[in-house]
């Protein structure tokens, strides 16, 4: 096992969640026509999308108590309605000003996934809540869930790639171009983008066995390379990621990751509001 782990982690972590927590309570959009940051998780199925989404959820209430199948908000694997999940802060009617879509498009199969244009219709806020996505078939102007004037409101303001870690090898060449794609799109919008590699549990045995690992662990930093080099997007924006699936309880160190990559998702679609 010698070698698997370096001495110094290759990423500092602030540590501070209790900052990170109020960081996200206080936050809201210094940019007057925008209520709520929109952010867009785009991925194969099974990448993690819904349990990121479900995992900041159970950060946020600060603990697992009732987490159950019916407490998740990010819904099921195969999911192909459009939905924005929100996050209740605990009083009633109060939100977290951050807002989340996934969208499971991108299948190397072209028959299973979501077109590439359907998602750029969404960055540009064309497409309403409640829209089922059709294989194949991009939303239609005319059609009755196509917003045809969005609101800043309506705009994806970061676009985040989600990566099952023990999956990237496999990811196939068409895969990777549809990516691409997408992210020419956003960088034409002008959309911050950033990557997620999830299930480094899965991928790296010393990271299953304690989460504080997750930086000195070299086949990881290896996954970031890789990901950097399969989609030209900068290590500093890219992220790895364990969420909570059947863990019994929250864990300091899972959800000190989670909420520094969230605070990592708002710093930069911030700073996407701020110059518009
Ligand atoms: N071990 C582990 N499993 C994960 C992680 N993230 C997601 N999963 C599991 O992977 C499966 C697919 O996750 P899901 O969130 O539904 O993927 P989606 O299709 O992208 O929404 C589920 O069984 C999750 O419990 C992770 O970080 N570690
Ligand atoms: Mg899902």
């Amino acid at each position: 096992m010698g070698g698997a782990l370096l001495s110094t982690p290759w990423r500092e972590m602030s540590g501070a969640k209790t900052g990170d927590l109020k960081f996200m309570r206080d936050y809201k959009p210094q940019n007057s026509e925008c209520q709520h940051l929109r952010i867009l998780l785009y991925g194969p199925v099974g990448a993690g999308k819904s349990s990121f989404i479900n995992s900041v959820n159970s950060v946020l209430k600060g603990s697992m108590t009732g987490r159950c199948a019916d407490d998740a908000i990010g819904g099921e694997s195969f999911t192909k309605t459009f939905k924005t999940y929100r996050f209740p802060k605990g009083s009633p009617k109060a939100f977290y000003s951050f807002v989340f879509n996934d969208i499971m498009g991108i299948e190397s199969n072209a028959d299973l996934g979501i077109c590439v244009e359907d998602i750029k219709l969404a960055m540009m806020g064309h497409v309403k809540d409640g829209y089922e996505f059709k294989n194949g078939t991009a939303l239609a102007k005319g059609s009755q869930s196509y917003n045809a004037s969005p609101t800043l409101n309506d705009k994806v303001h970061v676009l985040v790639c989600v990566i099952p870690a023990d999956k990237l090898a496999l990811m196939a060449d068409e895969f990777i171009g549809k990516m691409r794609e997408v992210r020419l799109a956003a960088r034409d919008l002008g959309i911050p983008q950033l990557a997620i590699v999830t299930k480094v549990d899965e991928a790296c045995p010393n990271v299953r066995e304690n989460i504080k690992n997750v930086h000195k662990s070299k086949s990881l930093k290896q996954k970031v390379e890789e990901v950097n080099a399969k989609l030209g997007l900068s290590v500093n924006r890219i992220f790895l990621v364990k969420n909570y699936q059947s863990d019994v309880s929250v864990n300091d160190d899972v959800d000190a990751l989670i909420l520094s990559t969230l605070r990592q998702m708002i710093s930069y679609g911030e700073d996407y509001l701020d110059n518009l």
